[in-house]
């Protein structure tokens, strides 16, 4: 069966664990998320391309969701003492990722050719595409401070700022790359991760051809709910949707998606959801879908791929 993922980082990425267990090859295509991706240190950083990598590889921190296993920080501490910026941080490990990515970009290469060197090397089967191949930054719009690039609003300001909206700059200009396109039209299946829809999903549906495949998709699309009784599993999800005038819920997730989404799979202790059969045209699937250990991941996989 061939499955086409999009994902996000952290939550994403364990349930893209789950579906690469379950489908051992490079049947499963998953697409993700760059708007995150900016250049710290004159390194370019992908979070949520080097979370897939990580978590698909088994090396990932499962406690910080992000970043290596076993992780050191003595190139952190260095910079300190030198009166470098630290607010974001790049483990000893971590770096080599970065400074080989860094290397590649520099000679012509793109990120997704790049990123298929990683994952092959890390022995991951599915594929993981970016995107894009060109540049695309999420700022986010807020009350207090303004327009924020994305790490400065996440990571530095600690998703504190009370957001108005987002804007995907470059976006337009934006290329999916080869083979991205083509594998949505020949999904049997399209899963949408329960990623946050804001600023993990939205950036991907916004590069051109993306959202009107997936809306001329021959495949059911199945989307998973990152909110379970009004809150976030993690992350700024459920905040997001309050600043922005909607109460957190799944019905308000599958309003996003409404123009190509056929399933919704809510978690079972869903007290609003998980009695209704539809949501505005919607069907409504009820699983576990909270994942806290690597067989819940599996077990959701399967689940959405016996659907
Ligand atoms: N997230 C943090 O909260 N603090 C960090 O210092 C941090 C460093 C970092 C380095 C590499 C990387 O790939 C990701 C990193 N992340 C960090 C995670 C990341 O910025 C966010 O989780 C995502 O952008 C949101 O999906």
């Amino acid at each position: 069966m061939k499955v086409v993922a999009l994902s996000g980082g952290v939550g994403g990425a364990k349930l893209a664990f789950g579906l690469n267990r379950m489908i051992a090859s490079d049947d499963l295509t998953i697409i993700a998320n760059t708007g995150d991706d900016f250049c710290h240190h004159g390194l370019p950083v992908s979070p949520d391309i080097d979370t897939l990598i990580y978590t698909l590889s088994g090396l990932n921190d499962d406690v910080r969701g992000w970043g290596l296993r076993d992780e050191t920080w003595a190139f952190m501490g260095a910079l300190e003492k030198l009166g470098g910026e630290t607010w974001f941080n790049l483990g000893d490990r971590d770096l080599a990722m970065h400074v080989l990515r860094r290397e590649a970009l520099d000679k012509g290469q793109s990120l997704s050719t790049v990123t298929e060197y990683f994952r092959r090397t890390l022995g991951i089967s599915a594929r993981i595409l970016p995107m894009s191949d060109t540049s695309v930054s999420t700022i986010v719009e807020t009350v207090e401070e303004g327009l924020l690039p994305f790490q400065r609003y996440f990571v530095q300001r600690q998703s504190l700022p009370k957001v108005t909206g987002f804007r995907f700059e470059g976006v337009a200009q934006a290329l999916p790359p080869s083979g991205l396109l083509t594998a949505i039209q020949k999904a049997d299946r399209i899963v949408i991760c329960p990623s946050n829809p804001f600023i993990s999903i939205d950036p991907i549906l916004a590069v051109p051809g993306i959202r009107h495949s997936l809306i001329e998709a021959s495949a059911p699309v199945i989307a998973i709910s990152p909110i379970v009784n009004g809150e976030a599993i993690k992350g700024p999800t459920a905040k997001m949707f309050r600043e922005l005038g909607f109460t957190p819920s799944p019905i308000a997730v599958a309003e996003k998606y409404k123009d190509f989404l056929n399933v919704m799979v809510i978690d079972e202790t869903d007290v609003e959801t998980s009695n209704m059969s539809k949501i505005n045209g919607v069907e409504v699937e009820v699983a576990q879908t909270i994942m806290r250990t690597d067989a819940d991941k599996v077990a959701l996989a399967e689940y959405i791929l016996r659907l």
